[in-house]
């Protein structure tokens, strides 16, 4: 059965994922492990010539496919139900307007999550459970310091990243226009990178994505999350219909 290599709380996998399940196709989730995974990682990156070591990674019989755009194209093209459109070029070049937005938000959590040692401590929980959780959090932070300077995520220019993500969040409002769906009158992938840029602006509560009460607090942006909230309401009602695998 094909493997999807991904990580549960990251929206890049999330989206993956959706079109994935969408699709009805079968596969097995394989969590990633920052830093201890990160060699593994990059053999695999070398081995299907990826530009990054990144996941989601999608293998299937050998095949590697690193990016959660190229996944949901080919899951579009053998997968069962209606067409995501996920190499569309609008939907492409949505996802490269909605990318900055994202990384400014994963830089934010990770701040979020440097400076919450109780959202250090449900970052390691499923590695280091009960007591010994409080005692591994140094764990998280380097882990969570390792991927700041992978993804060059500087702490220093929180306020930049906010406007950043403000101003995403701001054409993606124009661009959806008030309607249920971005591009046409169904379900597609562009509505799916639309709440993966959502989830760094308040998380969705569903339970694929569980997240601990202040891993969820790191990933909500309260300066902005109000102001967004017609945006938030959009993405809610996608997840309500999100089929499960
Ligand atoms: N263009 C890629 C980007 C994926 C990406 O940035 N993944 C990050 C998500 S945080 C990652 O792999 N992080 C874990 C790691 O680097 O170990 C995609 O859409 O799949």
């Amino acid at each position: 059965m094909p493997v999807l290599l991904g990580l549960p709380y990251s929206p890049w996998t999330e989206r993956a994922r959706f079109a994935l399940d969408h699709h009805r196709i079968a596969y097995r989730f394989r969590e990633h492990r920052p830093l201890l995974g990160e060699l593994a990682l990059r053999r695999l990156a070398h081995r299907a010539g990826a530009p990054k070591p990144t996941v989601p990674v999608f293998v299937d019989d050998g095949r590697l496919l690193f990016d959660s755009c190229a996944i949901a194209a080919m899951a579009d093209r053998v997968g069962h139900g209606p067409s995501l459109r996920a190499d569309a070029p609008e939907t492409l070049a949505l996802a490269a307007r909605l990318e900055p937005g994202l990384n400014a938000g994963r830089a934010l959590v990770s701040a979020a999550v440097l400076a919450d040692p109780e959202a250090q401590r449900e970052a390691v929980q499923p590695v280091a459970p009960g007591p010994l959780a409080y005692l591994a959090r140094p764990v998280a932070r380097v882990g969570v310091r390792f991927l700041t300077r992978k993804y060059d995520a500087d702490p220093e220019t929180l306020a930049a990243h906010l406007a950043t993500m403000r101003a995403t969040a701001e054409g993606l409002r124009a661009e959806l226009g008030g309607r249920t769906h971005l591009h046409g009158d169904t379900l597609g992938f562009a509505d799916l990178l639309a709440a993966s840029f959502l989830q760094c602006v308040s998380p969705v509560d569903h339970p694929l994505i569980p997240l601990g009460p202040a891993t969820r607090r790191a990933w909500r942006r309260p300066e902005i999350a109000d102001e967004f909230a017609d945006l938030l309401a959009y993405r809610d009602a996608l997840y309500a219909a999100r089929p499960c695998a």
